[in-house]
């Protein structure tokens, strides 16, 4: 079998995203470094993985991908059989897509903002502008009601068992955990719970093990 490639970076959302899910599936991989400080992700020969030069990319074989949702619904759909199943069979799986949706398009937009401002910018050290805080804590607070509700009717966003769905918030989730927003999500108990519950997962345990060694 061709080894698996992601190219990436350890602070990346989205590289940690593809690396949950090759781990879920208990796949082997190799972890191709990409230093964004120098810009490599913007030069040959990492746009020709990846044309917006953005992080991750992805191999298996002659097949390149991007685009990390796209990436992690290819790997568990081509390695069903392996590992923590992550999709399922028939019209639960079109309930499944709308939670995917509802992360990329409702859920990420407002958190990836919030965890630019309170978590990567310091850590670069630019200063947070509060305005945007408080302009997009609203946003995340209006989603995260309608996922209170969701997870009051079922144990997991997309439903009874652990998906994709819930797979791809967790890079984003635990940046915010640690910035003050970490509030909006304690201040909702099923949301907390489920929090509580994916982030507790031993392949995510592992990513985090993976990409801040001690
Ligand atoms: N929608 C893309 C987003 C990729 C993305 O924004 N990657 C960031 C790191 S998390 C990046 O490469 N940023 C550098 C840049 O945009 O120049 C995905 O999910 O793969």
């Amino acid at each position: 079998m061709a080894v698996l490639k992601v190219h990436g970076n350890p602070m990346s959302t989205a590289a940690t995203r593809v690396l949950a899910c090759l781990i879920e599936k208990g796949l082997e991989f190799e972890f191709v470094m990409v230093d964004m400080r120098s810009g490599e992700h913007k030069k040959e020969p990492f746009l020709s993985l990846n044309p917006f030069g953005q992080v991750p990319a992805f191999e298996d074989g002659d097949l390149k991908l991007f685009e990390s949702r796209a990436i992690t619904q290819y790997i568990a759909h081509t390695y069903a059989d392996k590992g923590t199943p992550l999709v399922i069979p028939g019209k639960e799986m079109a309930i499944v897509s709308v939670w995917m949706e509802v992360e990329a398009q409702q859920y990420d937009p407002a958190a990836s903002k919030l965890l630019w401002e309170l978590a990567i910018k310091s850590f670069l050290g630019m200063q947070t502008d509060p305005a945007v805080v408080e302009e997009y804590e609203p946003k995340l607070a209006k989603v995260l009601d309608v996922y209170e509700a969701r997870l009051s009717q079922s144990k997991y966003i997309g439903g009874d068992c652990f998906t994709l769905a819930d797979l791809h918030h967790l890079p984003t989730l635990n940046y915010l955990m640690r910035t003050p927003v970490k509030k909006l999500f304690d201040a909702r108990p099923k949301v907390s719970a489920w929090v509580a519950d994916i982030s507790s997962r031993p392949a995510w345990c592992k990513v985090l093990e993976m990409t801040n060694p001690k």
